[in-house]
């Protein structure tokens, strides 16, 4: 079916009248613009590509090839915000930026982008950002970072690629970003409301106020209306266009010439300022949300078709033929060229080949494991020695210790968040850090989980090594997605072509005798958990703690890795194990590595095998020790590694005695016992096996934590039932 607007486009260029007028081709394209003739050509021409590409995902979608058809109609304009930038300035797109992303492979040359975004739509390998996994739009050499779908997710991203660009030079790191580039990132009217996209905005601001650079231009494409539901008239202008330390401009979306000038001058003051600026650009949304959106459900029909005299590609022409640039008759030869163009392309792409396995499909999470496996430094004796090497520490100093010998060994790497730097953290675990190096590198953050994240996103994209702290781990929970969706996805998304490494310290578990309740005992992990890709190390002692935080650090430097660190808050500063005064959780540095996904076996019992981590492992011990007395022979296992388990490792201790307990201090339900139990089952375990854990409960206050904590009682009772008649 014919699209009005197509049809609209070319029925009102044939009734134009041609300009006697002849503007030449570096003369300004109208008198109250800087947009030359030559370029406005040139920025007609991806518009129409852009244009193309939307009848074209719904001419494929039509038969059955195509699977997107959000398109850019309506916004083509922002292809001027592209021509007013750099090409070397980062950018964080818009689903609706396709002209943005047009023009600036138009400036740089190489592949063609209309035939990229085909493939994108068909799901072909040959796509060459995602290679079948999503359309999206991104491309290496245009430093354009690919984006997902969760709108203003990217947000928070891009502050932290303004951030780095900076902050990597101040520290000698090399940036992909030149020290002059900016930051630019693109989202919708609607979006804007979200947390994630209000909160990125704050921190820019919030680091701009206190000096920081913060290079980073937002760009508002405002249609009116996000789906079905219209942004209040004035909404954007009225949020955004006072505010103290954010450069406010706003253009016709519609007319290149003024998005054009007022492009560049955002993108001139935000490169001298080295501060934020907001750039509202009215726009229209033609042909609805995507291909499957019905808009007369919603919208009346005139609300409709008024828009479609703003049509950005429509009043481009305009001024063309108005300035004499093209006759209509020109017009209408290059909109039917380029039609023909992009649907000999649509066609040629239509048909070849998508991801055909599991494994195709999931190339980029296995490789991330495997070099992230091999990647741990096998022997730390070299690592550099901030203390005593022989000295017995805490699990809180063996951490510390070691975020100061990573610091060492890392130049690029940086440690943050909140009350990470002047206080050392709410325990102490980073004590000390910002006095043996500098506030560049080890510092206070605001109070914003997203932002924390966010950061670290940027900044591992650009070249740093981001060690962002969050305080606990409920608090995880209310950013989880700047993990599960945003950095977890970059590298399967992008085929590995972009990472954001880093390495995600969290204090969290339960235990901590007579303090804190739910939100600062939190057990549950299984927001983590099942993330593909991620690497979560568990540690429960010192030792173990400071091997594997070298080992998270190398993960993420090598592989790209995202790893997310557990730390148990109530290990912190256990010295003891049976005894008062035995020093038994005290150890020294490590001298050796620790790969992911091996575990740690305690004892050689041949009665029962525990399976373990974190708090368990400490309680677990303790029950072994008491069965001996009893006759029962126990060996315990420290998993260590929650993702990927030490599958291997489970499985040859739990056969050596074919009776295992998993004791797991998470909740029943969606907890780590439960992959164990599954993992084991899955890889010929055949004995038997109990499974405790902690209550399906939020943690109470005070005593009453320990009627849902899983306990050392239930831990020992088990223990007996199953080694049965050995006692
Ligand atoms: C976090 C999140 N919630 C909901 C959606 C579903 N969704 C996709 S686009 C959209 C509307 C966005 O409107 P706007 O920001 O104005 O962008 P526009 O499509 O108008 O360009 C919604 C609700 C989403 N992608 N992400
Ligand atoms: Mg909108």
């Amino acid at each position: 079916m014919a699209e009005p607007i197509d049809e609209y486009f070319t029925a009102t260029v044939s009734a134009m009248a041609a300009s006697p007028r002849k503007r030449a081709d570096d003369q300004p394209v109208r008198d109250d613009t800087s947009l030359t003739t030559r370029v406005c050509l040139a920025l007609f021409d991806v518009a129409l590509g852009s244009r193309h590409l939307d009848l074209a995902a719904r001419w494929l979608r039509a038969q059955g090839k195509g699977y997107y058809t959000i398109g850019s109609s309506g916004h083509e304009g922002n292809a001027a915000v592209a021509a007013a930038l750099r090409p070397t300035d980062p950018a964080l797109l818009h689903y609706r930026s396709g002209g943005f992303f047009l023009a600036r492979a138009a400036a740089v040359g190489g592949r063609d982008p209309l035939r990229d975004v085909l493939l994108g739509m068909v799901a072909s390998v040959d796509e060459p950002m995602a290679g079948g996994r999503h359309k999206v739009f991104g491309r290496d050499d245009l430093n354009i970072i690919p984006q997902t779908s969760t709108i203003a997710s990217h947000l928070p991203r891009a502050v932290g690629v303004a951030f780095s660009i900076a902050r990597a030079k101040k520290l000698g790191v090399a940036c992909p970003w030149p020290d002059d580039a900016l930051a630019v990132c693109s989202f919708g009217d609607a979006s804007v409301n979200h947390s994630t996209a209000v909160g990125a905005i704050n921190t820019a601001m919030h680091s701009a106020y206190q000096g920081v650079p913060m290079p980073l231009l937002f760009v508002c494409e405002d249609n009116g209306i996000g789906i079905s539901v219209k942004t209040p008239r004035g909404w954007i202008e009225h949020t955004y266009g006072n505010r103290d330390g954010l450069r406010y401009l706003d253009a016709d979306g519609c007319d290149v010439a003024a998005t054009f000038d007022a492009a560049a001058e955002a993108a001139s003051w935000v490169r001298t300022h080295r501060r934020p600026a907001f750039l509202h650009l009215r726009m229209v949304r033609l042909m609805g949300h995507a291909g499957s959106d019905y808009e007369p459900a919603y919208r009346r029909p005139e609300e409709i078709t008024t828009d479609f005299d703003r049509d950005p590609v429509l009043r481009t022409a305009e001024l063309l033929v108005n300035q004499g640039a093209l006759t209509p008759t020109e017009v209408v030869e290059r909109y039917e060229a380029k039609r023909a163009n992009v649907i000999e392309l649509a066609g040629e792409v239509g048909d070849l080949p998508q991801l055909d396995s599991a494994s195709a499909v999931m190339k980029p999470l296995k490789d991330i494991l495997e070099e992230a496996v091999a990647a741990y430094p096998a022997s730390l004796a070299a690592a550099v020695r901030s203390g005593d090497p022989d000295a017995p520490l805490t699990l809180a100093l063996a951490i510390n210790r070691a975020l100061h010998d990573i610091l060492d060994r890392y130049p690029e790497a940086m440690i943050f968040g909140e009350d990470v730097a002047r206080k050392g953290g709410v325990y102490g675990v980073t004590r000390g850090l910002l006095g043996k190096t500098s506030s560049a590198r080890v510092f206070d953050t605001l109070l914003d989980e997203q932002a924390i994240l966010g950061l670290a996103l940027g900044a591992g994209l650009s070249g740093l090594l981001p060690i962002p702290e969050i305080q606990y781990l409920a608090y995880f929970h209310n950013a989880a997605d700047q993990i599960r969706g945003e950095g977890a996805t970059l590298q399967f998304f992008s085929d590995r072509q972009y990472r954001n490494p880093m390495v995600v310290r969290v204090a969290g578990y339960g235990y901590q005798k007579g303090f804190g309740g739910h939100f600062h005992n939190d057990d549950s992990i299984a927001a983590i958990r099942d993330i593909p890709g991620v690497v979560i190390a568990s540690p429960a002692r010192p030792d173990d703690a400071a091997a594997m935080l070298h080992t998270c650090a190398a993960a993420a430097k090598e592989a790209g890795a995202v790893c997310v660190f557990l730390e148990p808050i109530a290990l912190y500063h256990t010295r003891d194990l049976y005894d008062d005064g035995d020093d038994g959780w005290l150890a020294a540095y490590p001298t050796e590595g620790v790969p992911i996904g091996r575990a740690r076996t305690y004892g050689e019992g041949a009665d029962l095998t525990i399976l373990t981590f974190g708090n368990g492992l400490r309680m677990s011990l303790r029950v072994a020790h008491r069965l001996e007395t009893l006759g029962i022979g126990v060996r315990v296992v420290d998993l260590r590694w929650l993702a990927p388990l030490p599958v291997t490792d489970m499985v040859r201790e739990a056969s050596a005695t074919a009776r295992v307990l998993i004791v797991d201090e998470t909740r029943a339900t969606g907890g780590v016992g439960e992959g164990v139990l599954a993992e084991l089952l899955e890889h010929g375990y055949t004995g038997a096996v109990e499974r405790v854990a902690s209550r399906d409960s939020f943690i109470p206050l005070g005593d009453a934590a320990l009627d849902v904590l899983l306990s050392e009682d239930t831990i020992e009772a088990a223990a007996i039932k199953l080694a049965g008649g050995r006692a």
